[in-house]
């Protein structure tokens, strides 16, 4: 069809719209107070995507200098006929610690206030979607492989929303992903990259991602944390159990990850229970090579991977959780926050950059780091089970 028939026949059913759904002043009035707003930084996704939705997220975010790309609250809607339940209040990277092992520098990244980086189209690729003006935060709806596998029923690929951003912290830069899978599960990722620091090129040094989460599950001020270990002793020669056990003792404080214990956090809900009749909550999975301790002045946080806190305001510095937890309030039914360290590693090599004529020039490929919120009967069953 030739270029000017396409147009002439847009035209005429643009004509033909206007002439027939043309409102009244007042009509058009009354139809835009009915109609519901959405805020400019609300995304919802249902999943899967472009089929008749099983289940949704629902989540605000907003920028800043500093602190780049935050979560305000998420909201997950377990089945098409469920309500949205909320799962999170503001959840950010807290702060981004940089020691270098020769003990100097030692930065903390997220106070300086550095900017967010302009993405473009080479950024997003080919699934995702700029937001904001300028575009700084990036939404993509990504396959994520394998949700199961039955063996009467076949197989289900799952799907993740994620919505990142890129901090321009001087030579560094930092990926800041919040993911909301279709099964409930967030993730919390920073990917570190950009050039390696001048004059230090091959030094290695640690990038330790400091996370603040407020978890708000089924809405703020009913949710217990609990520590979730896996118990194998020579003692009890052949067996094992799991314990679950008040985090530090029902009060705010801190814990420690264990590599042989396979340390979780499971934050419940006081009196909401799925179908089983078992309280619905969330694991908090790290995903980690290694404990970060550093000991310079003002790293006491860095002692500890887990710290809670009731949420109280104003309270959003990272390097005084120490303080914060010091008059051991209630943290069993009550408005929680996770304070979390995913540490990464960096020992410099050769694929991160090369000297040309005595200037260190290429880029550090990212290295990430972080956990997950795993629900634990929040569903009654498998998620998108076929029946
Ligand atoms: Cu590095």
């Amino acid at each position: 069809m030739k270029l000017s028939r396409i147009l002439a026949l847009t035209t005429f059913a643009v004509l033909i719209g206007l002439a027939g759904f043309a409102a009244t002043p007042d009509e058009a009035i009354l139809q835009k107070a009915a109609a519901p707003v959405q805020p400019a930084n609300e995304i919802i996704q249902s999943f899967p995507a472009n089929e008749p939705a099983k289940t949704a997220w629902k989540v605000r975010w907003a920028t800043s200098t500093g602190y780049g790309l935050t979560i305000e609250s998420a909201w997950f809607k377990r089945g098409p006929k469920d309500h949205w339940m909320q799962v999170l209040g503001d959840a950010r990277l807290a702060e981004m610690f940089v020691p270098y092992h020769t003990g100097s520098p030692r930065f903390w990244d997220v106070s300086y206030n550095f900017s967010l980086i302009s993405l473009n189209k080479h950024a997003a690729g080919p699934s995702g979607k700029l937001l904001g003006d300028p575009p700084v935060v990036c939404k993509e709806v990504r396959d994520r492989g394998i949700l199961w596998v039955d063996t009467d029923t076949g197989v289900r690929r799952g799907q993740k929303m994620l919505l990142w951003a890129c901090l321009d912290a001087a030579n560094y830069r930092y990926l800041i992903e919040y993911g909301f899978q279709d099964d409930g599960v967030i993730t919390f990722r920073v990917g570190s990259t950009g050039r390696n620091y001048s004059t230090r090129e091959f030094e290695g040094h640690m990038h330790n991602g400091l996370w603040r989460v407020n978890v708000n599950l089924d809405g703020a001020g009913k949710n217990s944390v609990y520590v979730m270990e896996h118990i194998e002793t020579k003692d009890d020669a052949g067996k094992a159990q799991t314990v679950m056990r008040p985090f530090n003792k029902g009060v705010e404080g801190f814990e420690d990850w264990h590599a042989d214990k396979f340390t979780m956090l499971n934050i419940a809900h006081q009196t909401k229970k799925n179908l089983r009749k078992i309280p619905i909550s969330y694991d908090v999975v790290p995903l980690r090579m290694g404990n970060a301790r550093h000991y310079g002045v003002g790293e006491e946080c860095t002692h500890h991977d887990f710290w809670i806190t009731v949420n109280r305001k104003g309270e959003f510095d990272y390097p005084k959780v120490h303080e914060y937890v010091k008059n051991h309030a209630k943290i069993m039914n009550a408005d929680v926050v996770l304070w979390h360290s995913s540490a990464c590693h960096h020992d410099p090599r050769s694929e991160d950059g090369e000297f040309r004529n005595g200037t260190f020039v290429g880029s550090t490929p990212v290295a990430w780091s972080g956990f997950d919120l795993r629900p634990r009967n929040l569903f009654d069953r498998t998620p998108h089970f076929p029946y």
